[in-house]
């Protein structure tokens, strides 16, 4: 018996850019369909029995309607070929106020597509396995209360489990949103056969037969390094070898790399500017999303940086993330009059130290001083 698990496609996202795509839709939008509908024409390849999906379908409670029809279309490819999917909503596409009413249940109006977002448990029996569901639910004591009503099924062949959250004691599991709910190691124990994590974005085993398969493409750029697919499972060969039961399976993605970071510890402003140019110039950045970290800046240096010339090298990129750290402030040295410098480092720690739902952190941390050195630039001409 064979099936696939998949998860946290997040289709609307648009993270890092406002581009657009040829089409006249968001590029990054458009980056992560592009990604999903790979995943499913490969998954319809591979012929598997069933196709769990493990939450955060959608980006967002109230996906655009193009969007929608775009779910839908790609659910439904399965769907017509007769690969049944049991679905469950994550943090992202739970609706928090009952009467906004799910976009989850537009599934239930085609057949073979099992859609689990009603705040409760639910067991779904395909083909001698038992799927044991629960879907993000709105309040964190509910979703407790349902994981107690989870038994094992003993009538029939597989057990398997399906849940989106952070599994407790692991920090790397949490995305920093609020909304996430903790699970338990301990339900995990009760002898399923297989547990289908969503939520956290690398795909990796927790331990024995519990996987986040990830998402499948990447939505920060925390996820530099880490590849995006899905994982076929092979329950028949559980009494043989690990390697044969679990395949993780590639998606095409958005290429992001890192590029290796600047020490600028006695460079003055130009020495730094050329040596951003001759990192990139160095490598192909062409519609790639890239970091590059220049560290130890004087912080006299970093005020005095052309933040215009330096933002002209950056272009070729599809994103780039440029993180110019200041050496750290030894011992008290703030009490020289208030400038923009201290006011930037303020935005920074302000937005560093604040939990931000559903909106790209770095890019906020850009925008914003990006802003406000043009307001020194202006200033500094009048
Ligand atoms: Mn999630």
């Amino acid at each position: 018996m064979r099936f696939v698990h998949i998860s946290d496609s997040h289709l609307g996202a648009q993270t890092f850019t406002r581009k657009l795509s040829p089409s006249g839709i968001n590029q990054r939008e458009e980056d992560i369909c592009n990604s999903f509908s790979c995943a499913i024409d490969k998954i319809i390849e591979l012929k598997p029995d069933f196709v769990l999906h493990s939450g955060d379908l959608f980006h967002s409670v109230r996906p655009t309607n193009r969007i929608v029809h775009f779910g839908i279309q790609q659910l439904l490819k399965l769907s017509k070929t007769d690969i049944p999917l049991v679905i469950i909503s994550g943090n992202h596409d739970t609706p928090k106020q009952t009467g906004v009413g799910s976009v989850f249940r537009l599934f239930t109006l085609f057949d073979g597509i099992y859609p689990v977002y009603q705040d409760k448990y639910e067991k779904i029996t395909i083909k001698n396995s038992a799927i044991h569901a629960i879907p993000h639910c709105v309040k964190k004591e509910s979703f407790q209360e349902e994981l107690e009503k989870i038994k094992i099924d003993s009538a029939v062949k597989h057990n398997i489990l399906m849940l989106h959250g952070v599994v407790a004691g692991i920090p790397e599991f949490s995305r920093g949103e609020l909304s996430e709910q903790e699970i338990s190691s301990s339900y995990f124990k009760k002898g399923f056969d297989y547990v289908a994590l969503g939520h956290y974005h690398r795909f990796c085993q927790v331990e024995e037969n519990v996987y986040y398969s990830g998402s499948t493409e990447r939505l920060s750029i925390s996820e530099l390094g880490e590849e995006k697919g899905f994982i076929q499972v092979n329950l028949e060969n559980k009494e043989t070898r690990m390697s044969q039961e679990i395949k993780f399976h590639q998606v095409p993605t958005r290429e992001m790399i890192e590029l290796t970071a600047v020490d600028a510890a006695s460079s003055d402003q130009d020495d730094i500017y050329k040596r951003i140019e001759q990192r990139i110039s160095s490598n192909d950045i062409k519609e790639k999303i890239v970091r590059l970290k220049v560290k130890n800046i004087d912080p006299s240096v970093y005020n005095s940086l052309n933040f215009r010339k330096i933002a002209e090298l950056k272009k070729e990129a599809f994103y780039f993330d440029l993180k110019l750290e200041r050496k750290e402030y030894e011992g008290k040295a703030l009490s020289e009059k208030p400038s923009i410098g201290k006011l930037n480092r303020e935005f920074e720690e302000y937005v560093k130290s604040i939990v931000i739902e559903g909106l790209d952190k770095n890019k906020i941390l850009e925008m914003g001083l990006e802003y406000l050195f043009k307001e020194e630039v202006v200033g500094d001409r009048e």
